[in-house]
């Protein structure tokens, strides 16, 4: 196997097949190839998700989301290691929609989980954003499914910042862990109220700083206050989630592991819930998500494609000069894909 990832960008369909077999074969590094084509959409990351797809379904996936600082890289470093103890092997995905550029702003977060690194049961991947809106919850959910299908049981999606696509792509997660830390001031109250609609369990770390239990108690009485028990959100394109069980709260000390078997059990029961209720919510989410942005994909490649791109052209053109309107503009092109196709 060639040394450079980027090389399964340009691998053909019998080098992919090839690069998937050897990935399900436990190859490491060819796994690390078809998530770098997942990342960047390229025809490997298809033939890959097809024939990987379908032997995924059974890890269980936990999105964890909260402020920067908060300790969620500490938290999901003392996960691996708890999870590893009880025999699970773990895989993470780090999502970071802010940098362009692969690994960034997760570089010191990877050279802290170095110590992991000679363990071929974790497996750590940081990604990056790419493409159109919601293309970050697809990526990350077909990352999921590769690390799934090559027999990963616990899948980690540590999101970096605290905006609306790290919310979706939490969200799509089976469990959504909500993370705080006591005292961090007024403006985190303010992202506080919309991260806790995604929560099914909220974390408050740093539990060794002063202030942690009355941060904790603050939370309970927030969710007791919003309702929560019988509310529900929106996953993008999706029907309002339904919420039927007030998240817990717990409280970990990420640094010393304070905390985190704890955590780790309130995980598999929410995992068993969902399970006897088909984990349909999160996982018509993540479906959706996947679905919708392999057809705008589409779509889009196809208005592009030469037979149709002067005539796209000209229909974006009169609608920048007003003499089509964008919704007119987007019946032309969809009847225009239909005769074509
Ligand atoms: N005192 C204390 N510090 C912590 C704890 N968890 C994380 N930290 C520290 O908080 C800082 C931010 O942690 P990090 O995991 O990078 O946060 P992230 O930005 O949410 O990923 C680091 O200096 C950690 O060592 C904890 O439980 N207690
Ligand atoms: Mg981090």
């Amino acid at each position: 196997m060639a040394a450079d990832p980027k090389g399964a960008a340009d691998a053909g369909p019998r080098g992919a097949d090839a690069l998937v077999e050897a990935a399900l074969g436990g190859d490491r590094r060819a796994l690390a190839r078809i998530l770098t084509a997942v990342e960047n959409r390229t025809s490997v990351a298809e033939i890959a998700l097809r024939r990987m797809y379908p032997l995924a379904g059974r890890a269980h996936l936990v999105g964890i989301t909260g402020p920067p600082g908060s300790g969620k890289s500490t938290l999901v470093s003392a996960l691996i290691g708890a999870a590893r103890e009880a025999g699970r092997a773990v895989g993470v995905v780090a999502v970071d929609p802010s940098s362009p550029i692969t690994g960034g702003a997760l570089l010191g977060d990877r050279v802290r989980m170095q110590h992991y690194a000679t363990d071929r049961d974790v497996f750590i991947r940081s990604m990056a954003a790419r493409g159109h809106a919601g293309g970050l919850a697809s990526t990350s959910t077909a990352a999921a499914a590769v690390l799934d299908a090559a027999g990963f049981d616990l899948i980690l999606l540590e999101t970096v910042g605290t905006g609306q696509s790290e919310v979706e792509v939490a969200a799509a997660a089976d469990t959504t862990v909500v993370l705080e830390a006591p005292e961090m001031g007024d403006e985190v109250q303010a992202i506080k109220a919309g991260l806790l609609e995604v929560a099914d369990i909220v974390v408050v770390n740093k539990g060794d700083r002063p202030g942690a239990q009355r941060t904790a108690s603050q939370l309970r009485a927030m969710l007791v206050a919003t309702g929560r028990a019988g509310g529900g959100i929106r996953d993008g394109a999706a029907k309002p989630r339904p919420r039927p069980k007030e998240p817990e709260v717990l409280l970990t000390t990420a640094t010393t592991g304070d905390g985190i078997p704890e955590l780790l059990a309130s995980l598999d029961r929410h995992r068993a819930r969902g399970r006897d209720a088909g984990d349909t919510p999160a996982r018509l989410a993540r479906a959706e998500a996947q679905v919708w942005s392999i057809l705008a994909d589409r779509l889009r490649a196809e208005l592009h494609a030469p037979a149709n791109r002067d005539a796209t052209d000209a229909t974006m053109r009169k609608v920048a000069g007003h003499e089509l309107d964008p919704f007119a503009a987007a019946d032309e092109l969809l009847r225009s894909t239909r005769h074509s196709g």
